[in-house]
């Protein structure tokens, strides 16, 4: 089936609408990341870089580390823009632009996130560094896809009674890293974790600067919860998002957390960028072992 001009939308040179991206400018590993400056910090330590594209947020570089071909993308913050950059990327690959038709044949991207995020664990150090096993998503963009297939309901459910959700806020969704790039990244030097993915920064992660909160004992309830052994260990704004999207698309996908911050002990990195690239460091080693 041919995709509408109105769906599938391309910019006058052939590219992606917001990514500003033709096919032959992304490789099949993607690092992902919040901030669009944090994309210099990583592809300036790339061997030579071969494209600098930026539209609004989406700042891309792709270059090559010790080898490897990597595609490096800011996403901007939350899943809202997770729902774009995830959809268009993979449209570059399993979408002929000139027919507008789907490829038959899948072309799968590793995706492997790079961000920041605050620990509600009293054991995770500030300045560590967690993979997310799992991530469940306060945000409600799963539930716009057919997603049952890839979302873990024996955990919302239990974590919805737990914690006593409002029946306003959405379902919260469970769904989990792809197991391969867990492996390769599975070291001493990462926690593991599960990773909750808020829908904003203030309210939606318990913080209070000038406005009441719903529940002032969302983050205690989320802290104390448990399922099968496993504790929430984070909050960011993206994991649950990429996870669900990648899953549902076929792709590989991996998030990974420099922790600036625990909620529970108040404390915030002394030298939050020397541990975002020490995270940068590890991982662009990993990748091109
Ligand atoms: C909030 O400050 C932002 O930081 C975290 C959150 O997920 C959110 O995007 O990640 P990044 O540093 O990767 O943007």
């Amino acid at each position: 089936m041919k995709i509408p001009d109105s769906e599938l939308i391309l910019n006058s040179d052939g590219s992606i609408y917001h990514l500003n991206l033709k096919p032959s400018d992304i490789a099949s590993t993607i690092i992902t990341v919040g901030d669009p400056e944090r994309v210099d910090d990583i592809s300036r330590c790339f061997d030579s870089i071969e494209l600098k594209i930026q539209k609004r947020e989406f700042k891309t570089h792709t270059g090559i580390y010790k080898g490897k071909r990597i595609s490096v993308i800011s996403t901007g913050i939350g899943t809202d823009n997770i729902d774009i950059v995830l959809n268009e990327l993979d449209a570059l690959v399993n979408i002929d632009f000139k027919t507008r038709k789907v490829k038959d044949e899948l072309t799968r991207l590793d995706i492997i996130r790079i961000g920041t995020s605050g620990a509600i664990q009293p054991s995770i150090p500030v300045d560590g560094f967690l993979v997310s096993e799992m991530a469940i998503g306060f945000d409600n963009l799963l539930h716009f896809y057919r997603s049952e297939a890839v979302v873990n309901n024996d955990f919302s459910e239990a974590f919805i009674k737990h914690t006593n959700w409002h029946n306003k806020r959405s379902v919260p969704y469970v769904v989990s890293a792809d197991d391969s790039l867990l492996q390769m990244f599975s070291s001493d030097v990462f926690i593991k974790g599960c990773t909750a993915t808020g829908v904003g920064f203030y309210g939606p992660q318990g913080r209070v600067l000038r406005l009441a909160l719903q529940d002032n004992d969302m983050i205690q309830n989320i802290k104390n919860f448990r399922f099968q052994e496993k504790s929430i260990t984070n909050l960011e704004m993206e994991t649950a998002g990429i996870y669900g999207l990648a899953k549902l698309l076929g792709h590989r996908a991996l998030s990974l957390n420099a922790i600036l911050a625990n909620r529970t002990t108040g404390t915030f990195s002394k030298e939050p960028q020397k541990t975002i690239d020490a995270l940068i460091e590890h991982t662009l080693e990993v990748i091109s072992a």
